[in-house]
């Protein structure tokens, strides 16, 4: 098997080993742990919102961390952070490394975190080791991955790909009325003030690399610490809403009725019936539901909930989305209910050639990292049409995520972060 072996300016050989005997798991845990506070929740969870205040302390805490280490600083127009480390030959373009920092509302300390913190562990450990890359190397921070205040979610890694426009993400607004844009100026105006320059969207990039807890059982239940991720399956959004007729609980007949919650929950449970599999391979999630007018005795007229409907292959997806229309055009208690498309992202497969250099990496390290396809998105999703990308996935206890007990254990993410940081240096070569 070659041995990667790369010589720093010093002409000192770099093989892969010595690079990941240079990742410090202390310095990594205390990583994670001063950007839980961040948005810290009382019951040891992380609620860091897209673009709230905490959201933009910890981007600044980024800057200032990768800042010690010589990476410049920028940001784009949609808010995602850059910092980049020259290459000894900075026409090349870039290989990039990152995750996101926003959480869900009852978050965990890892999901998103711990690929950007990996990403930073990254740098340090080839800055520690004297290693000059000859690409340039970048570690970003993409803005609003997890689509929880402003839905749908990825929207800084889909606008910076070019899959949706700038104008129309900043007009989508949270449950308070706030946009998506103003959120952004305000961080944006914060980092402005710290002096971090703009950069442009699209820009060019060799590779692009992310670690990610699985938010599975499967590396788990393999006893794997690190698998190699080969895609992510296509994801599909929704909102339903039914309309019926309010009217007094007490004094109006069923025969009368047209009650928005009796028509939503058959219409519900018929979805979740034509989302039913035998292999168990689709995922359907109705995860937000509201009644209105919301008063103990009047009967609902109003109702809307969202669907998250999820599988591999972009047939069957396809398929289920006609079927879920076909039943949105059906009467359901009297009420009429409709089926609104939010947001659609295909199966996305990575290249054979980037896994097999994770693969090969992971067998000079002694680490063995089975594949898996990933369940959740992220902004890899949108990466993978933008550039050569593949993922990199670390076990997280009982598979828990967006859950403030998610867990991983430091050992793995050690494991996750130096084949991270050597991948990357071979991809910098
Ligand atoms: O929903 C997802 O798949 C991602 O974790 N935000
Ligand atoms: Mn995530
Ligand atoms: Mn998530």
């Amino acid at each position: 098997m070659q041995n990667h072996t790369d010589h720093p300016t010093d002409g000192s050989p770099t093989d892969l080993a010595t690079i990941a005997a240079a990742v410090k798991p202390a310095r990594l845990a205390n990583d994670l742990a001063t950007a839980a506070q961040f948005g810290a929740r009382s019951d040891g969870g992380v609620a860091r919102l897209a673009l709230d205040d905490s959201d933009t302390r910890a981007r600044l805490w980024l800057i200032e961390q990768a800042s010690a280490l010589g990476a410049k600083a920028s940001v784009d127009a949609i808010g995602n952070v850059f910092l980049d480390i020259p290459g000894s030959d900075p026409e090349l373009e870039p290989v990039v490394t990152g995750s996101h920092l926003d959480s869900q509302p009852a978050g965990g300390k890892y999901d998103g975190a711990l690929g950007v913190l990996a990403g930073l562990e990254a740098l340090r450990a080839l800055n520690d080791i004297g290693f000059t890359p000859r690409r340039p190397l970048s570690l970003v921070s993409w803005t609003n991955e997890e689509g929880a205040r402003f839905s749908p979610g990825t929207s800084g890694s889909a606008v910076f790909c070019g899959v949706r426009s700038l104008d129309e993400t900043r007009l989508i607004e949270d449950s308070d009325g706030v946009s998506l844009g103003s959120a952004l100026d305000t961080c944006l105006a914060e980092l402005d003030a710290a002096g971090v320059p703009r950069r442009p969207l699209a820009t060019p990039m060799h590779a692009f690399l992310e670690l990610h807890i699985e938010q599975g059982p499967i590396l788990e239940r393999a006893g794997a610490a690190v698998g190699v991720v080969e895609g992510i399956q296509g994801v599909s959004w929704f909102e339903v809403t039914i309309t019926g007729s309010a009217n007094h609980a007490g004094t109006t007949p069923r025969a009368m009725r047209r009650d928005a919650f009796e028509g939503a929950c058959a219409l519900a449970t018929a979805l979740r019936e034509a989302a039913r599999d035998d292999e168990d391979r689709v995922r359907f999630t109705i995860g937000k539901f509201t009644v209105s007018p919301g008063s103990v005795n009047t009967i609902p007229d109003h109702v809307s909930f969202s669907i998250d409907l999820r599988h591999p292959e972009a047939l069957t997806l396809k398929a289920l989305e006609a079927e879920f229309n076909k039943l949105a055009q059906q009467n359901w208690a009297g009420c009429r209910a409709t089926l609104t498309p939010l947001s659609r992202v295909e199966p996305v497969a990575f290249p054979a050639t980037l896994t097999a250099l994770l693969d090969d990496a992971a067998q000079e390290l002694d680490i063995s990292a089975p594949h898996l396809v990933s369940g959740a998105f992220h902004d890899a999703i949108h990466l993978a049409n933008h550039c050569p990308t593949a993922m990199l996935f670390v076990p997280c206890r009982d598979g828990l995520s967006h859950h403030p007990d998610e867990h991983t254990e430091l050992a793995d993410a050690v494991a996750g972060t130096q084949l991270l940081a050597a991948s990357l240096a071979s991809l910098t070569r």
